[in-house]
């Protein structure tokens, strides 16, 4: 007997994604439904920020410039004497940089890469505790290239003393990490930090930094400017603290939560990574991400750039852009400015023309959600939400699930480069292992084209490799690989990890 067709099982014909196929309420940042639900000051201020709009992120790009080394606290996951060309994580950079060169080079990348919308400054220390650096180069590129969005990311001892500041200098989004709301978790993660010309230390140093960064959360609020919150998550320490975390935050009127993992590795020689505390596996980050949803929007897109990032979410074009080579450019800053306007309103009608399209599909009738159990999905994309990323040249993958609710972003996974060149030759079997470890729980990787040595040993993982959506939209593609399982009847068994389990 052949399988019974898609409209019998769902009984309606599925001629487009779900007019929600997008992250369903509250799972993730602002997604396509939520843009359009937004006040138009506010889908102004995020629609083309690839932080604050996982929509955004697909299109458009941001860059930080590292003129802030100084820091005002320590926390037990950080060491910015560390540093490796390969290394991408918070607080490494490759070089500081006076503000005149920060401006210089924010003009550069402006100019070479017009998706470029956001000037952030990110570290590698503290913004505030640089004020001086952070507010001359915020003011100088206000004055020199006003479409550009700039966003501040601070760990919040000094905020409310720089409220002013950071709204007089248009500052309109503003990162806070707060990773504790109660004093004696904080004690476990700030050793210290210096205030009031004194170092002070354990319960009573949390409990100013947590005070002094909630009284700046409150003060932002109330000046309309966009707070994000970003959380580390240390599995035994702020885990569960972390979803009392996000209530609070939320009730006071931040933006968007974005928990990440902790990043910790001996050789980065930071307390946590000697101590050996544990970073969470990807599933205890999607769950601990999924109970702080709530009504409270979640970044699942976040890439914990360095604090010199350049490009995309997910990719570092910082050695194009190195002193020496942007002394050497020719930069006509009135013509880069209007070639940016002009490419960011045509990326963002095409966008607001994706999401009337998907407004007016029609609504897929669902008959038979428990036929159609979730499946995890990851997607090779070098970006402009399509799966257009040969396997091998992969350096992340996204994580997406589908089910009879539509499709929704989980979040992203780095892999290294299965096709590395000769460099890594005889590297290529270790790094093809690691990354099907990576995706261990994804039924399906979709892919522009793969090879055929990764095709097998991925099948042979139980990951079905899909190259049939090259140059597809990504969430049209996923529900298309889901319905063809679900036709298939394939949804009916358990996925092939969990059999391998049983
Ligand atoms: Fe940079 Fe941060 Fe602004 Fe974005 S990053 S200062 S809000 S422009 Fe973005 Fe990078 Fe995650 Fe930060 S992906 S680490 S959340
Ligand atoms: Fe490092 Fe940032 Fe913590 Fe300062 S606030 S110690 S720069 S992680």
């Amino acid at each position: 007997m052949s399988a019974p067709s898609l409209s019998q099982i769902l009984g309606t014909p599925l001629s487009a994604p779900p007019a929600h196929s997008g992250c369903s309420a509250g799972s993730c940042g602002s997604k396509p439904s939520r843009v359009a639900g937004l006040t138009a000051d506010i889908q102004k201020k995020v629609q083309d920020h690839p932080c604050y709009s996982e929509e955004a992120h697909h299109h458009f790009a941001r860059m930080h410039v590292a003129v802030a080394p100084a820091c005002n606290i320590q926390c037990n996951y950080c060491n910015r004497k560390y540093d490796c060309s390969n290394e991408s994580r918070p607080g490494v950079v490759s070089e500081v940089l006076s503000p005149a060169q920060a401006i210089k080079k924010t003009l550069a990348v402006a100019a070479a890469i017009p998706q470029m919308s956001v000037l952030g400054i990110a570290g590698p220390g503290d913004a505030l505790a640089n004020p001086a650096r952070t507010f001359e180069v915020f003011r100088a590129l206000q004055q020199r290239a006003p479409d550009i969005k700039l966003c501040l990311s601070t760990n919040g001892l000094m905020l409310p003393q720089y409220v002013e500041q950071i709204a007089a200098a248009n500052v309109d989004h503003v990162t806070i990490t707060i990773n504790c709301i109660d004093p004696d978790v904080g004690a476990q993660i700030y050793p210290w930090i210096f205030w009031e010309h004194r170092r002070v230390s354990g319960r009573e140093a949390a409990e100013i930094l947590i005070a002094q960064q909630q009284k700046g959360l409150e003060m932002l609020v109330a000046r309309g400017i966009l707070v994000k919150v970003n959380s580390v998550m240390i599995p035994g320490i702020n885990d569960e603290h972390l979803k009392e975390v996000s209530r609070v935050v939320r009730a006071k009127g931040a933006f968007l939560h974005n928990v990440m993992p902790l990043i910790s590795e001996a050789e980065h020689g930071t307390h946590f990574g000697l101590s050996g505390q544990r970073g969470p596996t990807p599933a205890e980050l999607q769950a601990l991400q999924d109970a702080c949803a709530g009504d409270m929007n979640m970044m699942r897109h976040c890439r914990q750039c360095r604090a010199d990032a350049v490009g995309m979410l997910g990719e570092d074009r910082g050695a194009e852009f190195t002193l020496d080579k942007i002394e050497a450019m020719e930069i006509d800053e009135v013509a880069a400015m209007a070639r940016r306007v002009a490419l960011r309103a045509s990326i963002n009608a095409e966008l607001e023309a994706k999401r009337a399209a998907r407004h007016a599909a029609p609504v897929v009738q669902i008959k038979a959600p428990s036929r159609g159990r979730p499946v995890q999905m990851a997607v090779a994309s070098s970006g402009q939400d399509l799966v257009n990323q040969h396997f091998g040249h992969a350096r992340e993958f996204l994580i997406y699930e589908a089910s009879s609710a539509g499709v929704r972003f989980l979040g992203s996974r780095r892999a290294a480069q299965y096709c590395g060149g000769e460099s890594e030759c005889g590297e290529a079997e270790n790094t093809l292992a690691r990354t099907i470890a990576t995706l261990a729980d994804c039924e399906v990787v979709l892919c522009s084209r793969i090879g055929f040595e990764p095709w097998s040993k991925l099948e042979a993982a139980g990951i079905q490799p899909n190259g049939e959506h090259a140059m597809e939209g990504i969430e049209a593609a996923v529900l298309s690989v889901w319905q063809e399982m679900l036709v298939a009847g394939k949804l009916e068994r358990a996925p092939f990890a969990e059999q391998m389990r049983a």
